[in-house]
């Protein structure tokens, strides 16, 4: 329901009002993306890096990027290069984002587990970091200087030892001096003048020049996805990755009560990012009578659409969304939980009664005053989060996304008298009789030598 009738009239929706199960299956599906396609491209260039490195990487910078590098110019070493010159505003705002980044995230670092199951009989959870991981930092038609401190600084606060940032150069060869200040802030290791699947396939093999790592994280365009996923299902890359990643979504729940032009401007402020992108508003309506607020909501809709720089690609993703109305508060927070949006945006009175309410969403903001682009930047969330309805599984990156768990045990002879005759019994009746063995031995020798435990 936008201000033009998108040209194929089939995907024209009339106001619907608590849509039925059928429809809303329909309304989750998002605008087809040819993964396929995208996987067959990105094959013969995971191959070709595979099998030549730098050289590969090289040749693809100038094929993609119209970059001229030479083999030793696709790594900067981040803790010996200069700090970039930016200008000293942005620096100060790039420095506020990433503290608040910074806080957030350092206090999701949970204190390691130690819990007594039966005495004698301790059990732990310690948080290692992931040795080596590598961050994607799309190019494309913006610059994405938050993405770096988004991907990078869960990453340093975990205690990732090597953290490489891979970014497609500028055809001049060079990164852009706000990602780099970006990354260093953030404290990645090293950044590789690489973008697209040869990115993602140097960094899960490694190179020469660039480190292996153990873990990709970030988004990008369907070449970096497919990518990934190829990279994720191959023993020998043996690499893991952070979720699988779609163009930018969000959805909006608002009332009478909302402000239309902030409805309006936090729908725009995702529709931008491509032509893919999807916006969905949510009306909630109990009195059925629509017209006065959509037409507000329309008029809203095209001026500010109008003096948009991207208002082409807005309008393309424009195209593919849509605004549904319904009558409560429940009706919306199952359409919403189906859908299962990257960006939940409540502009609706009451916000918090909406939350208790979020199954699946990556990311919520509340109230008139929180718009999406907050966290996009700089109020301390990550900005990276599951699409695609993968929301339904995946939560965002965080600092756990750069952690592993590993577990401990330490049984005195006294705990392993306890829970030693139900590892026998369960041994047996798995009929593995060395496993039984281990406890059974060690039983014996506490009966002749410590019986009076
Ligand atoms: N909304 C994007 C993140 C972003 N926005 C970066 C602006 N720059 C995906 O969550
Ligand atoms: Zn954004």
């Amino acid at each position: 329901l936008w201000p033009q009738r998108p040209s194929s009239r089939s995907k024209w929706r009339r106001p619907t009002t608590n849509p039925r199960r059928s429809v809303c299956a329909e309304l989750y599906l998002r605008p087809k993306i040819d993964l396929l396609t995208a996987k067959n491209r990105a094959e013969p260039i995971i191959a070709e890096v595979r099998q030549e490195g730098d050289a590969a990487l090289a040749k693809l910078a100038k094929r993609f990027d119209g970059a001229e590098l030479s083999k030793d110019d696709l790594i900067i070493e981040v803790a010996s290069a200069p700090w970039p010159k930016v200008e000293p505003k942005v620096a100060e705002s790039l420095d506020a984002a990433y503290e608040n980044v910074r806080r957030f995230h350092a206090a999701q670092k949970k204190p390691p587990l130690r819990v007594e199951t039966m005495p004698g009989v301790e059990c732990r959870r310690i948080a290692v970091p992931i040795e080596a991981v590598g961050l994607y930092v799309p190019g494309g038609t913006a610059v994405l200087p938050s993405t770096a401190y988004m991907l990078a600084t869960p990453a340093k606060l975990a205690g990732c030892k090597e953290i490489v940032l891979a970014t497609p150069p500028r055809a001049d060869g060079s990164i852009c001096p706000e990602v780099i200040y970006a990354a260093k802030r953030a404290g990645a290791t090293k950044i590789l003048k690489a973008g697209g699947a040869q990115a993602i396939a140097a960094m899960a093999f490694g190179t020469k020049s660039c480190p292996k790592v153990h873990k990709i994280t970030g988004p990008g365009n369907q070449y970096v996805t497919a990518a990934k996923m190829m990279l994720q299902a191959n023993d020998e890359a043996a690499v893991s990755i952070d979720m699988p990643a779609g163009p930018s979504e969000q959805l909006c729940i608002f009332d009478a009560t909302s402000d239309p032009a902030f409805v309006v401007a936090d729908l725009l402020s995702q529709a931008e990012h491509g032509p893919d992108s999807q916006v969905v508003g949510v009306f909630v309506n109990p009195s059925g009578d629509a017209h006065g607020y959509m037409g507000r909501l329309r008029e809203e809709f095209e001026q500010q659409t109008s003096k948009l720089s991207r208002r082409e690609i807005t309008k393309q993703a424009l195209s593919k969304s849509f605004v549904i109305v319904v009558k409560s508060l429940d009706a919306a927070m199952s359409f919403s939980n189906g859908y299962g949006p990257e960006h939940l945006v409540v502009q609706a009175a009451n916000p918090e009664a909406y939350l208790e309410k979020v199954v699946n969403a990556g990311s919520v903001f509340m109230g008139a005053y929180a718009p999406e682009s907050c966290g996009d930047y700089a109020s301390g969330t990550n900005h990276c989060l599951p699409t695609s309805g993968y929301a339904r599984q995946f939560g965002g990156v965080s600092t756990d996304t750069y952690i592993k768990y590993v577990t401990v045990q330490k049984l005195t002879a006294a705990g392993l008298k306890r829970v030693g005759p139900h590892v026998e019994v369960i041994a047996d009746v798995e009929e593995l009789e060395a496993h039984r063995n281990a406890v059974t031995i060690r039983l014996a020798k506490i009966g002749r030598e410590l019986s009076w435990l």
